[in-house]
């Protein structure tokens, strides 16, 4: 059995022409590493008939901060079998896994090379009708087929233990819900808003709620989760959207996935405060985006609610009463993790560069402090926010 070793490019040409059809023997390969997020090596493999796969490997360590941050290289097993299970619940929206090889933690996988990663489009003010409908699709289809509603418990039980992911979850629960709220040594706070994080590290009634959103991650199983929805995770065309990158999945709180969404988009809505200088393409990208956390929850509510209606086999849950319920803790739920999401990328470890491409200080400093103000609203007001047009309200105050 071959041993793990770091591919070179080499390795990941021969690696992508023996595990697909694509290539045949004759062919002339060429490849490329490119990633540039933050925790693996990505190439991608070309023929010279210009077709293209993308090879992506675990690195036993995390990228964007070295050796000395060890990492499981089986986060490609559990984003290989996530992606595997997603597309086939929701195909249209997720990424082809074509092979996934267990000992250099590699997934050979289709190259979305007529996309682009959403995150980008979004800081360059492009818009797309049918983003919010296509991952709201995502969202309801993945989630619901995972949940109790529609497996058994025994079925549940062994996908929960397939994903337990704990080194990964564990990120999260430092990054996400930990270090934002003290004076860690991982926090990246730059010098115009180092009063406002360190009003954080002091506010223990928003560390109660935090700590209440931390202990749900840590213990409410409800669905397979992606794990890292944020806007880099999302690929994107004028037709249709990709959704890669799901090596943090694991059985976790719904709104948590929806949240990362609603919080990226968010932070992208604030960031055209400082990357649009005139106000009247800026409103335009903002209603936009406003539009578009509307009609994403609205799609995805109603999509998980009829599902739950017409599909759940499981007697006690068709309860009306109770499923009504349930919908309104995960839309508390994704309010909070919203929130979290705008914080942490704002004062954590993993900044964003919707902020972090605002290239006046003074201004990139306004919207980061935005981003704290809104970020904190949205944890402590969760269960009051009754619906759609109080929260859009509550956003649309952050301009004054
Ligand atoms: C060390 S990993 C930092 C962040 O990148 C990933 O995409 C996740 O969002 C994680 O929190
Ligand atoms: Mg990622």
């Amino acid at each position: 059995m071959a041993e793990y070793r770091t591919f070179t490019t080499d390795d990941a040409m021969r690696f992508a022409d023996e595990h697909s059809g694509l290539f045949g023997e004759h062919s002339k390969l060429s490849c490329e590493e490119f990633g540039d997020g933050n925790l693996n090596l990505v190439f991608r493999v070309e023929n010279d008939k210009g077709t293209s796969l993308i090879v992506k490997q675990a690195l036993p360590y995390a990228r964007c901060v070295g050796e000395s941050w060890p990492l499981t290289i089986d986060r490609a097993r559990i984003e290989a079998e996530v992606l595997i299970k997603h597309r086939k619940l929701c195909p249209e929206h997720t990424v082809e896994v074509l092979h996934y090889d267990a000992e250099h933690a590699a997934i050979l996988m289709e190259d979305l090379s007529d996309y682009r990663i959403l995150r980008s489009e979004l800081i360059a003010a492009k818009q797309f009708p049918h983003l919010a409908a296509q991952l709201a699709a995502y969202l309801a289809n993945t989630l619901y087929y995972t949940s109790d509603f529609a497996l058994t418990g025994p079925k549940k039980k062994q996908q929960v233990s397939q994903f337990l992911n704990p080194e990964l979850c564990l990120i999260t629960e430092d990054l996400f819900f930990t270090d934002p709220y003290c004076n860690h040594e991982r926090n990246n706070v730059h010098s115009e808003i180092r009063t406002e994080a360190q009003q954080l590290w002091h506010d223990e009634v928003l560390q109660a709620e935090v700590a209440q959103l931390k202990a749900d991650f840590l213990s409410k199983p409800q669905a397979l989760l992606h794990g890292d929805m944020h806007s880099g995770s999302i690929f994107i065309n004028d037709e249709n959207c990709k959704v890669i990158d799901a090596e943090f999945g694991f059985y976790g709180p719904i709104g948590f996935d929806v949240g990362s969404l609603v919080g990226n988009l968010l932070l992208s809505y604030l960031s055209h405060f400082g990357l649009t200088a005139d106000s009247s393409a800026r409103e335009t990208q903002q209603q936009y985006l406003l539009e578009q956390i509307t009609c994403l929850w609205q799609q995805f509510s109603s999509q998980f609610k009829q599902l739950m209606e017409q599909e759940c086999r499981e007697p006690s849950l068709q309860n009306s009463l109770y499923q009504q319920r349930f919908m309104q803790q995960i839309w508390a739920d994704t309010l909070g993790y919203a929130g979290c999401e705008l914080i942490r990328r704002t004062v954590g470890l993993a900044h964003v560069a919707d902020l972090d491409s605002i290239s006046d200080s003074t201004l990139r400093g306004q919207c980061e402090a935005k981003a704290l103000k809104l970020g904190r609203q949205l944890i402590l007001q969760r269960h009051e926010l009754a619906n759609m047009a109080q929260l859009v309200a509550l956003i649309q105050y952050q301009q004054a």
